[in-house]
């Protein structure tokens, strides 16, 4: 049944005959060769999938004849223990890592060319991953809500583990597929629950199933759990002082603990001294002193830990405030801490300058932190395929290094300051509903994150391509008219929402889903009626530009220069400044909410055009999420253009309600 249960793992029938009966002749069988329980798991897939795709029973067989498909591991220093080939002979198809990771990743590599009905006669593929941490942030909570979740509850049944549920099969079968290597379970505003003895064998089993799948299962800790966890006791601990004996012998009970129960325990991820949470500042201690204390501990047991640069005070401009904390603590995290970064300086708006601590922290491990779950950008009810952006951002070169570099992507790869300990984390969209995403083209961006973690230099176009394949077969037009769609549709988003650059026009305390332009005055924008944006110059303003490598900084701090879609992130602009384009501001604000509107209504006809191409359920499933996406994308044009027009008085002269 096609609920969008199966997301990209779907094994169906090959549709072209001709091909399928070249696929039944080439491969017979499946043989592992080892005994390692992720080979285990390479194996089984390949069954699986080739038995679904083939339309016949496809074994795993102890020995090799004509037609194997061979999944196995050997040494090769060029592929790195993540890295695979994949092979056809003239009798077999051979798929080869040099380790068990590698192996299971070219075994899903391989059946994803068969989904995508390539001609195998000459395959001769290899392929390794090019960030070492390519991870899952979960922010699931206790009691199964999910902070900025839209797919319903965890998929985590706590209270049940140790008892598992199949669906743990295909959570870890999913990351797989796309060489998701770790993942944090729980929400980094974290309950110190999740550290308590009594839930670690549970965790335990947990892990044992991700294990064998080839991903390290991790924990968001709060940074006082000792006082939480001994709360009650004899002689209870009453500070979370990192310097603290009885802090660090807490800590270390409890590491030593969990690596009892889990051998191959990731690590910890820390939000710490933001919005609320404890940490190390509340005693005085840096974000460094902080991280090590735990780091120093991890590490014997090649843990590590991961340190939230996310820290702001208040709703007043927070752009330059985690610079100003983290930039000073360069080169002060050891060697196994990692300090995570959100793309931007605020919060996961549909378009922001990439977060100056890039290139900022050339002596410190660095991840970047992407949102895949839709907080900004329209829940499961926008569809907002982010790919796009994540490319500008991945992309963007910060002028710190030599030439134009290191860019964000050689900072996350290592290649930058080559380092190990770094790569990409993305606050994922899966929850426990049956389609996992909550809208089915949600699933795209899993998918996209994992891809472009794996490759960064992937483009778009490509990865939504396979996405597309893989999820709805081969049918061309299918294939043409929703990847148009879908390729447009971060920037369409942006044009109905906040063109500009301005960015946060959605209640700071609220939900994050509808337009509350009042609400943000000061926090984004400064809004008068002579004009909007908000001066974030060194010049006059701000002082955030100033931030940059000097090529960024005569960019970002000249009102000629500055890219239009930045414009009012650094600046405050009269209604009347013309653009590059020749209109005005207060024009171009209309014409692209007006504009935006207007394209996601043509989304929603093409998608129309697609009826019975796609099987019923799925094509109505989307439709309808097509038109609850039209409703809303016209609730935020009349929003925003009533709020602008409301300021400034001016009429528009191109087209639209607001021409008078
Ligand atoms: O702005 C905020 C989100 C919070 C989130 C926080 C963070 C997990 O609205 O829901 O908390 O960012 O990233 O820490």
């Amino acid at each position: 049944n096609e609920d969008g249960y199966d997301l990209w793992l779907r094994y169906r029938l090959v549709a072209d005959s001709n091909l399928l009966s070249r696929y039944r002749a080439a491969f017979t069988h499946v043989v592992v060769q080892g005994n390692h329980a992720v080979l285990r798991s390479a194996g089984a897939e390949l069954a699986r999938g080739l038995s679904g795709l083939l339309g016949r029973s496809i074994p795993v067989r102890d020995q090799i004849g004509r037609g194997a498909v061979v999944v196995g591991t050997k040494a090769n220093d060029a592929l790195g223990a993540e890295g695979f080939t994949i092979k056809r002979r003239t009798d077999r198809v051979e798929i080869t890592a040099a380790g068990e990771r590698g192996a299971l990743y070219g075994a899903f590599r391989f059946l994803q060319q068969l989904q995508r009905q390539r001609p195998l006669d000459h395959l001769d593929l290899t392929d390794r991953p090019a960030s070492p941490l390519r991870m899952l942030n979960h922010w699931d909570n206790l009691n199964r809500s999910i902070e900025r979740g839209y797919a319903g509850k965890s998929i985590f049944v706590w209270d049940e583990l140790p008892g598992l549920r199949e669906r743990y099969v295909d959570y870890a079968r999913v990351l797989a597929s796309v060489g998701i290597n770790h993942t944090v379970i729980n929400n980094v505003n974290a309950s110190a629950e999740f550290l308590r003895s009594e839930r670690l064998p549970g965790l335990a089993a947990l892990a044992g199933v991700l294990r064998s799948w080839g991903v390290r299962l991790w924990l968001s800790a709060n940074y006082a759990a000792p006082i939480t966890l001994t709360a009650g006791q004899s002689s209870p601990i009453t500070v979370a002082d990192p310097l603290d004996a009885r802090v660090q012998q807490w800590w270390q009970d409890k590491i030593d603990e969990i690596y009892r129960l889990i051998p191959d325990f990731g690590g910890f991820l820390v939000k710490a001294n933001s919005e609320g949470q404890p940490g190390p500042l509340d005693y005085g201690r840096t974000h460094a002193e902080g991280a090590n204390m735990l780091a120093d501990r991890l590490a014997a047991y090649d843990g590590k830990l991961v340190w939230r640069s996310f820290v702001h005070e208040g709703f007043d401009d927070w752009a330059e405030y985690q610079y100003r904390v983290f930039q000073p603590l360069d080169g002060q995290f050891h060697a196994n801490a990692v300090v995570q970064t959100k793309n931007g300086p605020i919060d996961f708006q549909v378009r922001e300058p990439v977060n100056p601590l890039f290139g900022g922290l050339p002596q410190t491990n660095q991840m970047i932190e992407l949102q895949v779950t839709q907080e900004y950008t329209g829940h499961s009810t926008h569809l907002c395929y982010l790919v796009p952006e994540w490319k500008s951002i991945l992309g963007f070169q910060t002028h710190t290094g030599t030439g134009s570099g290191p860019s964000v992507a050689d900072i996350v790869t290592g290649v930058a300051y080559d380092q190990e300990n770094v790569g990409l984390a993305g606050v994922v969209n899966l929850g426990d509903d049956r389609d996992w995403t909550g809208y089915q083209l949600g699933a795209a961006n899993t998918h996209g994150f994992a891809r472009l973690a794996w490759n960064p230099k992937l483009s778009a176009d490509e990865i939504v391509t396979e996405w597309i394949e893989l999820t709805f077969g081969g049918d061309r037009q299918v294939g043409s008219v929703l990847k148009a769609i879908m390729l447009r549709s971060w920037e369409t988003y942006e044009s109905y929402t906040s063109p500009l650059g301005m960015g946060y026009l959605t209640y700071p305390l609220g939900s994050h889903f509808a337009p509350a332009p009042t609400t943000t005055q000061n926090l984004s924008h400064h809004t008068t009626a002579e004009g909007t944006g908000f001066d974030r110059t060194a010049a006059t303003g701000s002082g955030f530009t100033g931030l940059y490598a000097e090529h960024w900084q005569n960019i970002y701090g000249s009102l000629e220069n500055c890219p239009d879609e930045l414009l009012l992130f650094m600046h405050w602009v009269p209604y009347t400044h013309r653009l590059r384009s020749g209109k005005t501001m207060i024009q171009h604000i209309y014409d692209s909410h007006f504009d935006g509107y207007e394209r996601v209504v043509e989304f929603r006809r093409a998608w129309g055009r697609l009826a019975g191409r796609v099987d019923q359920a799925r094509y109505a499933d989307i439709a309808a999420t097509f038109d609850a996406h039209v409703i809303e994308a016209e609730r935020w044009r009349d929003t925003i253009v009533a709020y602008f027009y409301g300021f400034s008085r001016i009429v528009s002269s191109g087209t639209g309600w607001l021409q008078l």
